[in-house]
């Protein structure tokens, strides 16, 4: 009984001893066989990033028509290749690691592959010497011709696209560059080079006509009417010219000062603080514009000998004051005299051979304010100039202008 017991658990023992041990060797084959690669590449916000290269068992390929390169198996260069070539033949002779030996029956693509790689001087094929070679790649054939002249073009091509995006490149950035740059370079030129400006002051007596002088200086096309219904000015005004005034290159932008006759205090202020390049004072025969309401010309226009003279007080506080004070270090390069309304004195502009007698009268009429201003002048040493015209007639307006822009930027 017991002896049955014991032949019936050898029985089984033997029966799955094959199992057990099958069972056993798959266990510890799979664990040695399938060396399974973990790469971790990164671990970011919570995750671990990797890869995973599956063993997928030894193979092989017959390469016994082919001569292996000595160093590709020594520097293990054969590891570097990866997976980039499925076909390993064609990835070895591709890569110079192999050479073809002669045969009958070359592949056509393999063939291509080691002559790219002599075409390329890579791995063996580097300094090769050919002189003892007698192998197929030596042999002239009209593929490797095609082949050769393929990879020079293909070569060649490469080089003149490289160029061409070098060109494209350069070329847009140059172009984006100027666009950005343009606009810049131009005002910067304007601004620098041509553009140029300078500040003019008018002062004078209560209604000798600033205002209406100012207003046609800044602006040629005001009207008779506009300069007409002129009311006192109340208080300090400066404009700059909205066109300019050429002169050679430089396109010239005046800024006029205007203030009112009344302001005293204001004139000094300017006459002692502010550089002006220029100083006008008008001059006036008569407070009046000379026109009526409906702006006729009025015909008994008589000459005011007070308001004259009012006229050339303040012309030698201002003028010969101002310009000689030890105090002012700001004096004008320019000063002019304007003497206005000559148009309720002549029908005819003033250097018009008809308007002789007229001029002559004003000439009288104000010649010691003239005499005393060109005196300040010359004291200060600075330019001077007198212009009798009229602003309602536009009678010698941008002869002022032009007349200090040239002296200022003229040659
Ligand atoms: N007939 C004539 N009248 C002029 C001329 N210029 C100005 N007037 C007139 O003279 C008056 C005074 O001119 P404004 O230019 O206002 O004088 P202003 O010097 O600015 O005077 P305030 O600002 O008060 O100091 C106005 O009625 C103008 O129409 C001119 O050339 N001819
Ligand atoms: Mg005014």
């Amino acid at each position: 009984m017991n002896e049955n017991l014991y032949y019936t658990i050898f029985r089984i023992y033997r029966k799955y001893l094959s199992i057990i041990i099958f069972t056993i060797i798959l266990s510890t084959s799979s664990a040695y066989s399938r060396p399974n690669k973990i790469f971790i590449n990164k671990i970011k916000n919570n995750n671990i990033y990797y890869s995973l290269y599956v063993y997928s068992g030894e193979n092989s390929i017959d390469i016994s028509d082919l001569y292996i390169w000595d160093e590709a198996e020594k520097d293990e260069i054969l590891q570097y290749f990866y997976n980039q070539e499925k076909n390993l033949r064609i990835l070895l002779l591709k890569n110079g690691c192999a050479k073809l030996k002669n045969s009958n029956n070359i592949n056509n693509a393999e063939l291509k592959a080691q002559e790219y790689a002599i075409y390329k001087k890579i791995g063996l094929w580097n300094n090769y010497d050919f002189s003892n070679e007698e192998s197929i790649f030596t042999n002239f054939s009209f593929t490797k011709l095609f082949i050769r002249i393929k990879y020079k073009l293909f070569d060649l091509w490469n080089l003149f696209i490289q160029y061409c995006l070098k060109i494209i490149v350069t070329l847009s950035t140059i172009g984006v560059l100027w666009l950005f740059c343009e606009k810049f370079l131009k005002k910067f030129y304007k601004k620098f080079f041509i553009e140029r400006r300078f500040k003019l002051f008018i002062m004078g007596e209560v209604s000798s006509g600033k205002t209406a002088l100012r207003n046609n200086l800044l602006n040629p096309n005001i009207t008779k009417n506009e300069l007409l219904d002129l009311s006192p000015s109340n208080k300090f005004s400066s404009k700059k010219r909205q066109r300019h005034i050429q002169i050679g290159r430089f396109e010239i932008f005046p800024e006029i000062a205007d203030i009112p006759g009344s302001d005293f205090g204001g004139i000094w202020d300017n006459i002692i603080g502010t550089s002006y390049q220029g100083w006008i004072f008008v001059l006036s025969p008569l407070r009046k514009s000379g026109f009526d309401e409906n702006r006729n010309k009025l015909d008994d226009i008589e000459f005011d000998k007070k308001y004259i003279n009012i006229q050339l007080g303040i012309l030698n506080a201002y003028l010969r004051g101002g310009l000689t004070s030890k105090h002012n270090r700001r004096k004008p390069k320019i000063l002019i005299l304007f003497i206005s309304k000559f148009d309720l004195l002549s029908e005819v502009k003033p250097d018009d051979s008809s308007a002789k007698d007229a001029t002559k009268i004003i000439q009288n009429l104000f010649k010691e304010h003239i005499d005393n201003a060109r005196f300040a002048a010359r004291q200060a040493n600075i330019e001077f100039e007198v212009f009798i015209g009229s602003s309602i007639e536009k009678w010698n307006i941008d002869q002022i202008l032009n007349f200090i822009s040239n002296k200022l930027y003229g040659f």
